[in-house]
């Protein structure tokens, strides 16, 4: 009698306690479920001014995307005690927009797959956890040892391990490096996703020998990986962006790894308080042990990597330095002008939208990025970052996946082309005889 009441006091608190963590993970109170997405599309130089004013701090708006041109939306989060301003705002000013309430529900239906994998296999078309990327690399890496080897680049702020995939298929030939990261910003999933889907094309595809023979493919998944699990935890911390190293001084978490590079650090767009959700630049250049790790990579390689290719989202731009400033462009703009456009016309010859393609600096003025450090200090002849997907804002869903991805991956081909075009004068064997005159210095 004793041990049957004892029991089912066991299963109450059993039941409460599993009803309370399912709550926890799956309904807790998410800031944003009331927040109101609000796309602003200016028509002519004076509105895109105006918008300005509503990137000052006072106004408790989060930016989500600026615009910089008349066809391109700026898209602000706003709660709902600050919509009434906002739409004065947007009256005065005579501006186009679309407003979408309830932001914040929308995210639920992306929320952390299930571990379908496990019966399955992985799928290139899932959002998966840094464990699961892990696993699934040193898989490969075990199954094909002569195409992919992995090298280890220590640990992130909070210590999970990160290692660099080096696809090549002749590791000795001192070919030239394609250098693709992904996942800076913690919260552009289809980021990491697209340098996985790449990785698997490049190590599967039979076809794919074009792209690596004279060619060593160097890709970082998830340079953030302390930030991208924090944005798998709950539905209010979605839309973290930057790492999450803590600031002793402040109680405030996280550097935005792509103002946090050591070229014209913190001269034009950052944030220089540490509580600034999106763009605090960090105490020095290369605060961040993540950001240390990609500067590593790139001196260590400097002579041999002709491309870098930062992979971000959203709005479907392909931009090239400099970023730091709008007011001019390196010398050699038209090259990296011409190679950006014969990509974008190889992603849309294969059904999907093309880039919009121009300087970063020019979309709009921010410094410390990667794509300017390896530009302008470390001498990569062709550097870009690549901001993928437009619609549906962070949140891309991942049945869309298998639509865009492979589009993408005819980019990439585009690219590895061209870098063998201007780069290997002739080839011995798969390997590329990099072209003498085409020693890499560093751009000012
Ligand atoms: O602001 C950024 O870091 C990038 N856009 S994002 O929406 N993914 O955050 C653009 C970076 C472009 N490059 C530089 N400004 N250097
Ligand atoms: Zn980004």
């Amino acid at each position: 009698m004793c041990l049957k009441s004892f029991k089912i006091t066991n299963w109450i608190v059993l039941y409460f306690g599993l009803v309370g963590l399912f709550w926890q993970v799956e309904c807790a109170e998410n800031k944003y479920d009331n927040y109101s997405l609000i796309k602003i599309y200016p028509t002519g130089i004076q509105q895109i001014e105006a918008l300005k004013y509503l990137e000052e701090p006072e106004h408790q708006v989060e930016i989500l995307k600026k615009s910089r041109s008349f066809n391109d939306s700026t898209d602000i989060l706003v709660s709902p005690n600050d919509v009434p301003f906002v739409k004065e705002f947007i009256k005065n000013e005579s501006l186009n927009y679309e407003l979408k309430r309830n932001y914040g529900r929308s995210f639920e239906s992306v929320e952390r797959t299930p571990k379908r994998r496990i019966l399955r296999g992985f799928s290139f078309y899932e959002y998966h956890s840094f464990p699961a990327i892990q696993e699934y690399l040193d898989n490969l890496a075990k199954r094909q040892p002569d195409l992919v080897k992995l090298q280890n680049l220590g640990t992130s702020y909070q210590g999970r391990r990160m290692k660099l995939v080096k696809i090549s298929s002749d590791h000795n030939a001192q070919n030239p490096i394609i250098f693709v990261d992904a996942g800076i910003h913690a919260r552009e999933w289809v980021a990491p996703a697209m340098a996985l889907y790449l990785i698997h094309r490049l190590v599967n595809d039979p076809d794919a020998r074009k792209e690596l023979d004279g060619v060593d493919w160097y890709i970082l998944p998830v340079v953030n990986p302390d930030g991208y699990e924090y944005t798998r935890t709950s539905r209010a911390n979605r839309l973290w962006r930057k790492t999450r190293s803590k600031n002793s001084q402040f109680e405030c978490f996280g550097v935005d790894g792509n103002r946090n590079y050591g070229f014209k650090w913190a001269v034009s767009g950052v944030s220089t308080n540490p509580c600034d959700k999106e763009t605090y630049a960090g105490p020095k250049p290369f605060s961040e042990v993540e950001t240390q790790m990609v500067r590593n990579i790139m001196m260590e390689n400097s002579k041999r990597m002709k491309l870098y290719v930062s992979l971000h989202s959203y709005g479907q731009y392909l931009v090239y330095p400099w970023g730091y400033t709008g007011e001019y462009l390196p010398k050699e703009w038209k090259k990296l002008d011409t190679m950006a456009r014969i990509v974008s016309d190889a992603v849309q010859k294969a059904g999907g939208q093309p880039f919009k393609v121009l300087s970063a600096g020019k979309w709009y003025a921010a410094a410390g990025g990667s794509d300017d450090f390896a530009f302008g200090a470390v001498g990569v002849p062709y550097s870009y970052t690549m901001e993928l997907t437009n619609g549906f804002e962070f949140i891309y869903p991942e049945r869309l996946l298998r639509t865009v991805l492979p589009q993408y991956y005819e980019g990439f081909r585009a690219f590895a082309a061209q870098i063998k075009k201007e780069f290997c004068s002739k080839y011995i064997g798969q390997r590329c005889k990099i072209n003498s005159s085409e020693e890499s210095g560093t751009n000012s």
